[in-house]
């Protein structure tokens, strides 16, 4: 069985959920809900990002012990996930043994290791040079500006201060041939989209310097294996997450251990913030250690809400619970991936929300759904109809459906690209609505009644292979179209049985509309 392992990026534990962590997450359960359904071993990883300085001083600022804070606040992240009706395999913590000690030897095995250039991987040295403490990242003087208030920031405004300390380091530089042979020749396939891929590799050829991986000024994290003044760089802590939530390195060498079934990983979805930490240090530090570097990592788009960007200050995060209350889970869900095109940023407003419901869910494929089965619910004595020879036009609609198959399994497996998916599902939607329309049952009904049955039985089998192709994305509402169609939970939804129709003379039970149309609630 072909395997997939995909993981969402670890959230710090500092901040509440928003509609931001809600994407990226969202993003993944579709597709690991796809793979499933198309047949494959699915792992599916999220979780929380628990050390470094950033958490510990939103600890600390808020009068609580570490430990206890991140129990609290992680807690927020996995009531996120049941929320979103997200199909998680796991959730990891790095506060966790089991991280704490895959942390400790992927240390060891890299400091064990020697560099490309024949010089150990880590060195004892001193760190003297700039750190911004909201990215937990080091930057260059040249990547800095100045603002009117004299502070210095990095490119992603975050503040930075100087930090002068003894520090381990990671003889990145020495990779970085490595590094730029993996993105062209090895694994051309490994960054999306490809602005991204361009931006990493223009930074990889400027020259990579040495990273500090450990810092001595604080003590929130994982204890440098031998010399444990030192903790290791929170980066490094949590990027190993994607290793020691498969149990390496207690399950090395077991065939049957997640490590080796589920190792590289298929895809690390992430943002664009975060694109370096994945695609630069990442398949260093695993390379580093003798281990494989991921496949894939997909770098998406930022959310900014009514045209400005989420902020505490500003005090306008949309939290996805809120948004789930007014609008119901699976119209979230596919406003989400549907009106950006995944890679790009977006606007969050909800005008823009109000449309997609009104337009794709509640006027096209909702109206879809609720003409057709009322209609035989009415007309058809409420069982699937019994078709006769399907003419040219039938045969059309549903091959439209057949050939879903390929053009999805390209844009969510290869690319990404899930506006794009489900813009090939609502085609067939909309192709459905004018076949309708064309065919006109409600004028059969009293000419040709047998050919009534065969466009009711084309259009209902239509409507049970897209809400299969759907269950992806909208899993609670095409669960229920599908109930309608009297087609039983599992195995029969999965994609292999896309085209085993549906058996005419099968009761339906009476329709319910799936998506109401949303009004404002008048004031
Ligand atoms: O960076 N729009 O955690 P984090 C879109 N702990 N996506 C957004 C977003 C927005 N406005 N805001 C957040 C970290 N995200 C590290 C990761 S992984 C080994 C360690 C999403 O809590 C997006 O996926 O700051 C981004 O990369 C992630 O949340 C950052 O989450």
């Amino acid at each position: 069985m072909q395997r997939f392992y995909i993981t969402t990026p670890i959230y710090y534990v500092n901040d509440a959920p928003h509609i931001g962590h809600a994407y990226t997450t969202l993003a993944c359960d579709a597709l690991a809900r796809f793979m499933r359904l198309d047949g494959r071993a699915v792992h599916f990883l999220t979780g929380t990002d628990e050390h470094g300085q950033k958490v510990e001083k939103a600890a600390r600022d808020g009068g609580s012990e570490p430990q206890d804070f991140t129990d609290k606040v992680s807690q927020n992240f996995r009531d996120l996930a049941r929320e979103l009706d997200i199909s998680n395999d796991d959730f990891i913590r790095t506060t966790e043994a089991r991280h704490k000690a895959c942390c400790s030897e992927l240390w060891r095995r890299m400091a064990a290791g020697t560099a490309p250039n024949g010089e150990s991987n880590i060195y004892l040295g001193k760190y003297a040079g700039w750190y911004a403490v909201r990215d937990e990242a080091f930057y260059g003087e040249d990547e800095l500006t100045t603002g009117p208030d004299g502070r210095k920031r990095a490119p992603s405004g975050a503040e930075v201060e100087w930090v002068e300390e003894p520090s381990y380091f990671f003889r990145l530089s020495a990779w970085q041939d490595w590094l730029l042979d993996y993105y062209s020749t090895i694994n051309p396939d490994f960054i999306g989209p490809n602005t991204r891929r361009n931006e990493v590799l223009s930074f990889v050829k400027q020259g990579l310097t040495d990273l500090s991986i450990s810092r001595t000024t604080f003590s929130w994290g994982i204890p440098v294996p031998g010399d444990p003044k030192h903790i290791m760089y929170v980066w490094l802590d949590a990027l190993s997450n994607y290793v020691s939530a498969l149990g390496w390195p207690a399950n090395e060498g077991d065939p049957a251990g997640l490590f080796a079934k589920f190792w590289p990983a298929d895809l690390h979805m992430v943002g664009k913030d975060i694109v370096r930490f994945h695609t630069v240090y990442w398949p260093a530090f695993l390379k580093a250690a003798g281990l494989e570097p991921p496949r894939r990592v997909f770098a998406h788009g930022w959310w900014t809400v009514e045209g400005q960007k989420m902020s505490k200050s500003l005090g306008n995060a949309v939290k996805p619970a809120a948004m789930i209350a007014k609008y119901g889970l699976d119209p979230v869900r596919y406003f989400l991936l549907r009106e950006v095109p995944f890679g790009q940023d977006g606007d969050f407003s909800q005008a823009a929300m109000v449309r997609r419901i009104n337009t794709d869910l509640a006027n096209d494929l909702g109206n879809l759904g609720q003409r057709v089965l009322s209609f035989i619910q009415k007309n058809g004595g409420a069982v699937v109809p019994q078709p006769g020879a399907f003419t040219p036009e039938d045969r059309r609609l549903l091959d439209a459906t057949t050939a879903l198959m390929p053009v999805l399994r390209h844009e969510l497996g290869q690319m990404q690209a899930f506006n794009r998916a489900l813009e090939a599902i609502f085609a067939v939607v909309a192709d459905a609505n004018r076949y309708v329309d064309v065919q006109a049952p409600w004028t059969l009904r009293k000419t040709d009644p047998a050919r009534m049955a065969t466009v009711l039985y084309v259009l209902a089998d239509t409507i049970r292979r897209v809400a299969i192709l759907l269950q992806p994305f909208m899993p609670q509402s095409m669960a229920k179209l599908l109930d309608q169609l009297a087609v039983p939970p599992g195995p029969g939804r999965d994609f292999a049985r896309l085209e085993q129709a549906l058996v005419p003379g099968t009761a339906l039970p009476p329709p319910a509309g799936v998506f109401p149309r949303y009004q404002e609630a008048a004031t």
